[in-house]
């Protein structure tokens, strides 16, 4: 792994993983890219292009309902997340331009929220769960690659969590409508609290990743790819080998930008820790043992910005 002799990044080298590649040469860079950046894009991926687009048209659809519409399916309280939100992220006073709807990803919630969603609840319902099954089936593929290109001996030790029934994986539909100047903030900086982080957006830019202090790089838009972004659980669970990545989201004044991103979690009661190949060569976890339940408490009494593994360290 290349630490030292990094190729200045910039938007035109992102790390880029084709799937189709020789195996172990895909795990092998994955975890390059991981180490080096916490981000990669990935190519040539198993994901149908008509789900994609189809639950991208369901997004634009219900965006352009009136607002009143869309409040019925608003999170119901400041404890819950879920639902339409409108330029509030969390419930402690982050702003950005953009309307969105974060979804569970239990086939149960979608059944239920669909209903005030869509007209159609169930083709709704049925297209976002097929779009879910397959960016579940990506994420666990990438994190196997990760685990073998670790040399951890249970290649499953990181996609069993996201697997689990009751993983509490979560889906973004994020719509950031033009502003009337650039570079408004469309999402604010942050890292993404999960494991893995798989995002696909129409062809409208906007998201940038920060790749050393203040060096935020622009991503192209590339709507036949997916971008993979290293969660604050997988830095704990690789004793910190890797880093999860700071990015957010610009605005532009010319066309809307949509983006879709499942976030791969563990469930709430799974106990986050190294397997103990990767506690070498330190010898010991950097993060002391905690559920996914106490880190999502931690998450919602902080700002969006926060860099909250900090109160997690041994
Ligand atoms: C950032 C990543 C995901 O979008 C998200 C966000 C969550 C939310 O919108 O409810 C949070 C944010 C995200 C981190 C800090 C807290 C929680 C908003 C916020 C201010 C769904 C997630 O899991 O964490």
């Amino acid at each position: 792994m290349a630490t030292s002799s990094r190729t200045p990044l910039g938007s035109k080298n992102l790390p880029t993983i084709d799937l189709q590649d020789h195996r172990s040469n895909v795990s092998k860079s994955i975890v390059e890219a991981c180490h080096q950046f916490g981000f990669f894009k990935v190519i040539n991926h198993n994901v149908p292009k008509d789900i994609i687009e189809k639950v991208q048209q369901e997004g634009f659809s219900f965006f352009a309902k009136p607002t009143f519409v869309k409040q019925e399916a608003a999170q119901t309280s400041p404890a819950n997340p879920l639902g339409y939100g409108h330029k509030n992220i969390g419930a402690l006073g982050d702003k950005g331009e953009l309307e969105y709807l974060l979804l569970s990803t239990h086939p149960s919630y979608i059944a239920e929220k669909s209903i005030t969603i869509s007209d159609d609840p169930s083709r709704f319902s049925s297209t976002v769960n097929h779009y879910i099954q397959a960016v579940r089936d990506l994420t666990c593929e990438l994190l196997e690659l990760i685990a073998e290109g670790l040399y951890v001996k249970d290649k499953s030790v990181f996609s069993g969590l996201i697997r689990d029934v009751e993983s509490d994986s979560l889906l973004r539909i994020n719509y950031y409508p033009p502003t009337s100047k650039d570079d408004d903030i469309g999402f604010g900086e942050h890292s993404d609290p999960q494991l893995l982080s798989i995002l696909t957006s129409n062809n409208v830019a906007g998201l940038q990743i920060l790749v050393e202090k203040d060096a935020w790089i622009s991503v192209p838009a590339d709507p036949n790819a997916f971008w993979v972004f290293v969660g604050d659980m997988l830095q704990v669970l690789t004793n910190g080998r890797f880093v999860s990545v700071r990015h957010r989201v610009l605005t532009n004044t010319s066309k809307p930008r949509m983006s879709m991103i499942y976030f791969g979690a563990p469930s709430l009661q799974a106990s986050i820790s190294a397997p103990s190949e990767l506690l070498r060569p330190i010898g010991h976890s950097l993060y002391r043992t905690f559920t996914w339940k106490a880190y999502k408490e931690k998450l919602y009494s902080q700002g969006l910005a926060a860099t909250r593994l900090d109160g997690f360290k041994n």
